[in-house]
């Protein structure tokens, strides 16, 4: 019987621990009665990530979009930040509760990172700031932009909201720029359910950190700035400690899923995939994006990511559309006319990635892109799923 995948497979699904882990995590929670607040297990889960970033300047928020926008804040970044558009829309957003202007300008076309060469011919007056993503964890050109940023006395501010884990020459990620922000939403490799992190190189940063995620007090009776509430609960932080003692195992399953991608999909014609990595980068995993260019594969990005759910497979077109096409930045400055991002945005397709999908139906779902690769080229319209392509779940 041909059937196409019993169960959805979603692009991402969050890691959980053991729910006995859970239970007794739990169980500490209800003795300390201590639910948000600075309490005693995000003290805990703060000392972990300080161990493992190997900095005592972290700060923990409830989620990576309040601290990027309190990150903005704190650091006083004003007039014209430059950005990319190929990103998800928080990044842009956190410059717009900000009042900062978002300039955009294009990636490159390998690693879909910031264009240096693009990132100073956009510098004016009024920019104050570099935001940089490491998309999909892909380190940007870390080298030139540091190199940009200090020639013309800019701060440099990652997103890497995607970037857990990732190690550059043997340093973590944060270990680059001025300031980094990372995502534990329940969609990343590591993740609290909700959560954010900054790590900064500035020691005064941490104190104002805390004030402005807390509505900026100080003392019980004393506020000294118009803070927000962006605190991390004890919830959170359980959940935190507790994926991140399954964070090796995690990246590891996830290269093993990388590598069938690659190795099936490689000679497909019309599927590009990102190239390799440089060897001092030590790399997460953390999505499996493809192009697929049309006159070659057959069909489109969008009718592949619309057959793809026809067998139950569900794929996302991160990042499109570009940030600088939502209509509630349409009227924004645009240095030059983007055309990699464009290109970009209209050709990806990211696949299922994570711990808990079984190898075989990595294979299975490279089956499945590769008979409609070839159910177009031979002119024969594939609408039932071939025999032998089919694993059900
Ligand atoms: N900067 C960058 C570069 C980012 O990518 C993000 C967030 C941020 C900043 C902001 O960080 P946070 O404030 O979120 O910490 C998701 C995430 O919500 C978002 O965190 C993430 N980037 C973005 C790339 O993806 P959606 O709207 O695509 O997620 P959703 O709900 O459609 O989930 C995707 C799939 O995951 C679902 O089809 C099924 C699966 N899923 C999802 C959830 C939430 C589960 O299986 N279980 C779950 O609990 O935005």
């Amino acid at each position: 019987m041909i059937k196409p995948f019993e169960k959805p497979i979603y692009v991402t699904r969050p890691f959980l621990p053991p729910l006995e882990e859970f239970s007794r995590g739990l169980e500490e929670i209800w003795g300390n009665r201590w639910l948000t607040n600075n309490g005693p297990i995000l003290k805990r889960f703060t000392q972990e990530l300080s161990n493992l970033f190997d900095t005592n300047n972290l700060c923990l928020f409830n989620n990576g979009t309040l601290a990027l926008q309190i990150a903005l804040q704190g650091m006083g970044i004003s007039g014209e930040v430059i950005t990319t558009p190929y990103s998800f829309v928080a990044t842009t957003h956190a410059l717009f509760w900000n009042k900062i202007r978002p300039i955009f300008v294009d990636i490159e076309p390998e690693f879909y990172t910031l264009d240096p060469k693009k990132v100073e011919e956009a510098i004016t007056p009024w920019t104050t700031a570099i935001l940089a993503v490491h998309v999909y964890g892909h380190p940007c050109k870390l080298e030139a932009l540091a190199d940009i940023a200090e020639r013309h006395k800019l701060r440099l501010i990652y997103d890497a909201a995607h970037a857990f884990g990732v190690r550059v020459d043997h340093k973590p990620i944060s270990h680059f720029g001025d300031l980094s922000m990372f995502s534990f939403h329940s969609t990343k490799l590591f993740h609290s359910i909700e959560g954010g992190m900054l790590i900064f190189r500035e020691v005064g940063l941490k104190g104002l950190f805390d004030y402005l995620k807390n509505f900026g007090f100080k003392s019980e009776v004393e506020v000294v700035m118009p803070g927000t509430n962006a605190k991390m609960n004890e919830m959170q932080a359980l959940m935190g400690i507790q994926v991140l003692k399954y964070l090796n195992e995690m990246i590891l399953k996830r290269a093993k899923i990388t590598n069938i991608y690659r190795a099936r999909l490689k000679e497909v014609p019309g599927i590009r995939l990102v190239p390799m990595l440089s060897p001092d980068i030590e790399y997460n995993y953390a999505y499996m994006p493809i192009e697929v260019d049309e006159k070659e594969f057959g069909m489109n990005r969008d009718a592949l990511y619309e057959r793809l759910k026809e067998w139950n497979v569900h794929t996302r077109r991160y990042f499109y559309p570009l940030i600088c096409d939502y209509s509630c930045y349409r009227s924004i400055s645009i240095n030059g006319d983007l055309p990699v991002a464009r290109r970009v945005a209209d050709h990806i397709l990211t696949l299922p990635i994570y711990d808990s999908l079984e190898l075989f139906d990595v294979d299975a779902i490279c089956d499945i892109i590769i008979s409609l690769h070839q159910g177009k080229r031979s002119k024969t319209q594939v609408t039932v799923p071939p025999t032998e392509l089919v694993k059900i779940v």
